[in-house]
């Protein structure tokens, strides 16, 4: 087989994006490589899983109450290590933090952004050798460069986010990113140990086939929600059909799979849930600026999602998100609930 040694690797497209920008100092760039190291360190330890003892429960509970397995504390290790000793972070959120850490050296003060993230998501399903994730998003610094990072820097509403994106851990291992100008998947190449572009300019497709929704949870939804659903599970030819019900329960393969084929992904609230489960920073407004930017649409089923002005940053939020057409056909179910 001829290798096609051609193809870009993550630094070279993120320096090529560089130099069409004016003025750009290669903070972002720079940022982005830290994150894709980590993931490459993360992906040797998740690889290797079944293997040696890292895997189970590290024995804490989590800010969010829930159990924090080995690697979720070792991929959160990686992250933070790499964006401290970085030169492009002034500090981070994390899911697996009570609080946000601010870096506070000269070079981290100095740096424009912040970033939130979930470094490893789907965590419950490491025992069973299914995709997990990290999910990423980047915020210019609202307070001054050349002083600590402070609160409101994390409490920006989402549509101020100059990056978001997400590794996922899987038969292989894809980074995709997104900024305004774009969206770009990369696949690790173990051969150079490089993130590689395989899949330039992703677009949402406006339709698609997939609706993913815990059906667990049916009766506690909304009677709105439970309408659309019903009227995914009725879909003929005729109007557009059939659907498929695609549901894994690790939120990085199921939106991945969504953004690349086209779909509908629900969170919706539920009774036990009425504030929803997944999480605003880490995970909602990461993937509402990449399915946004790649032309689909994302909302908490009252307002966009990237509008929410987050009052704490473990906030949790209904999500309902995924191909244009999809959710505007759900909206005109959901609308009936306000
Ligand atoms: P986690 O932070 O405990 O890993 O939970 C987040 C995960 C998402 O990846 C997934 O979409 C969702 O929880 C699945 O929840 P449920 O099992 O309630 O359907």
């Amino acid at each position: 087989m001829i290798i096609n040694r051609n193809i870009l690797t993550l630094d070279e497209f993120t320096i090529q994006q560089l130099r069409q920008i004016p003025n750009a100092t290669g903070e972002l760039s720079s940022l982005l490589r830290d994150i894709g190291l980590a993931a490459k360190r993360i992906n040797v330890e998740v690889n290797k899983a079944g293997l040696v003892d890292i895997l189970g429960d590290a024995g804490s509970v989590n800010v969010q109450g829930e159990d924090v397995k080995k690697l979720d504390l070792f991929a959160n290790t990686q992250m933070v290590g790499v964006l401290k000793h970085g030169i492009s972070c002034a500090g981070v959120g994390s899911e697996e933090l009570d609080d946000f850490v601010v870096f506070d050296d000269e070079i981290s003060n100095n740096s424009k952004y912040v970033v939130l993230m979930d470094p490893l998501d789907g965590s419950g399903n490491i025992d069973v050798n299914v995709s997990i994730g990290t999910i990423f998003s980047v915020f210019r610094r609202v307070s001054e460069q050349g002083t600590p990072c402070t609160q409101a820097d994390f409490l920006q509403a989402g549509v101020r986010q100059v990056a978001a994106g997400y590794i996922i851990y899987g038969s292989s291992t894809m980074m995709v990113y997104a900024t305004r100008r774009g969206v770009n998947g990369f696949t690790l190449d173990p051969s150079i140990g490089e993130f590689s572009l395989s899949h330039p300019n992703i677009q949402c497709p406006p339709s698609g086939k997939f609706y993913s929704v815990n059906h667990g949870n049916f009766f506690q939804f909304s009677e709105g929600v439970r309408k659309y659903i019903n009227v995914c599970q009725q879909k003929t030819v005729e109007t557009g059909g059939p659907y498929s019900q695609r549901y894994i329960g690790s939120m990085v393969a199921d939106l991945h799979r969504n953004l690349i084929k086209g779909g509908i992904f629900m969170y919706p609230t539920t009774k036990d849930k009425p504030a929803g489960k997944l999480r605003l920073l880490y995970e909602a407004n990461p993937f509402a600026f990449i399915v946004e930017v790649a032309g689909g649409k994302a909302t908490n089923g009252k307002q966009r999602i990237l509008d929410i002005v987050p009052t704490e940053i473990h906030e949790r939020t209904s999500l309902f998100i995924g191909s244009r057409n999809m959710m505007e056909e759900l909206e005109s179910y959901i609308d009936e609930d306000l």
